[in-house]
């Protein structure tokens, strides 16, 4: 197990302090599930954040949804429902910020993907109110700037949901063919019609023909966690009318991640401008963009 400069946490286990079904993280993260996410790219945790950080999250989110600065991408407007989605929450929420120093998420990442570095690439808010359409299969990787294994997003739902509104994944796709379509830049666009027109092949139509594909979902409860791996294909599902979901995805990498560039043709997400100035594909992904999480940076040590 990496050794990370860290904050102490009382195992509230331990100490019989725990909620009800609560999980010390530190039992979660087992070798089998090391190597189940290696194989499969995604995870599913029972009750593997305490209550805390979930209150944590919704004090965030609370405040991004008031924060006029703070762009809101809204999703398949004009329908019924909504669908907000905001990124990079990190840089204007004193509540993310904690989240994301204090709570063990970050050392979830350092063990589960066997890196003591741990830097932040985004987090992303996603919340449908009312009948919320689905979110489209997609994977991260063709539009993210970035190579390399030691990465994961951890998708985190503040309301219980059956599985058919859950995200829903395939396990082991990160590890096959890596595809073209769906467009970041407006879900709403068909995703099997080719975005790049580049290097990929086609995105097939995975929700017309569910039947074909392995899918893994899960009913959730606050506290539940899934970790998938961003070249696993996923998508969203969505809302009933009077529905609530409210996640927020953090998204973190370890050290053999690299740079790599993307054909101007598939703008990365979220842009990130001056990067490709930065940096050669292959150098080390380190930038002001993605803060370092472990070993906790100085400035957040407490003495
Ligand atoms: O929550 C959703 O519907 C989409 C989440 C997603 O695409 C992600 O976390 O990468």
């Amino acid at each position: 197990m990496p050794t990370v400069t860290t904050r102490e946490y009382t195992d509230p286990v331990e100490a019989g302090a725990a909620e009800p079904g609560w999980t010390d993280w530190r039992r979660l993260i087992t070798p089998e599930v090391c190597e189940q996410y290696k194989r499969d790219g995604v995870v599913f945790l029972r009750q593997a954040l305490h209550p805390q950080w979930l209150l944590l999250i919704e004090l965030g989110l609370q405040r991004v949804l008031a924060n006029a600065g703070q762009m809101k991408h809204k999703f398949f407007q004009g329908e019924e429902g909504e669908f907000t989605e905001t990124i990079r929450n990190f840089e204007v929420t004193p509540e993310i910020q904690r989240l994301l120093y204090d709570s063990p998420i970050a050392d979830m990442m350092s063990v589960l993907l066997g890196s003591e570095r741990i830097w932040l690439y985004s987090d992303e808010f996603f919340v449908k109110e009312g009948a919320g359409r689905r979110t489209p299969w997609h994977q991260d990787m063709p539009y993210w700037p970035l190579e390399g294994e030691q990465i994961a997003s951890m998708w985190i739902s503040l309301d219980p949901l059956p599985r058919e509104q859950c995200l829903e994944t395939v396990p082991g796709s990160h590890r096959t063919t890596r595809y073209d379509g769906f467009s970041p830049k407006d879900v709403s666009v068909d995703p099997t019609l080719p975005y790049y027109g580049e290097d990929l092949p086609p995105l097939p139509d995975i929700e017309a023909e569910r039947d074909k594909w392995t899918i893994a979902a899960f009913d959730i409860e606050p506290g539940d966690v899934i970790l998938l791996h961003p070249g696993v294909l996923h998508g969203g599902g969505p809302t009933p009318a009077g529905g609530r979901r409210r996640a927020l995805t953090v998204r973190c990498y370890g050290e053999d991640i690299v740079y790599a560039e993307r054909p101007a043709s598939r703008p990365t997400v979220p842009l990130t401008p001056g990067l490709s100035l930065q940096l050669k594909p292959g150098d080390p992904l380190r930038s002001p963009w993605y803060p370092p999480l472990r070993p906790l940076p100085e400035h957040q040590i407490v003495r």
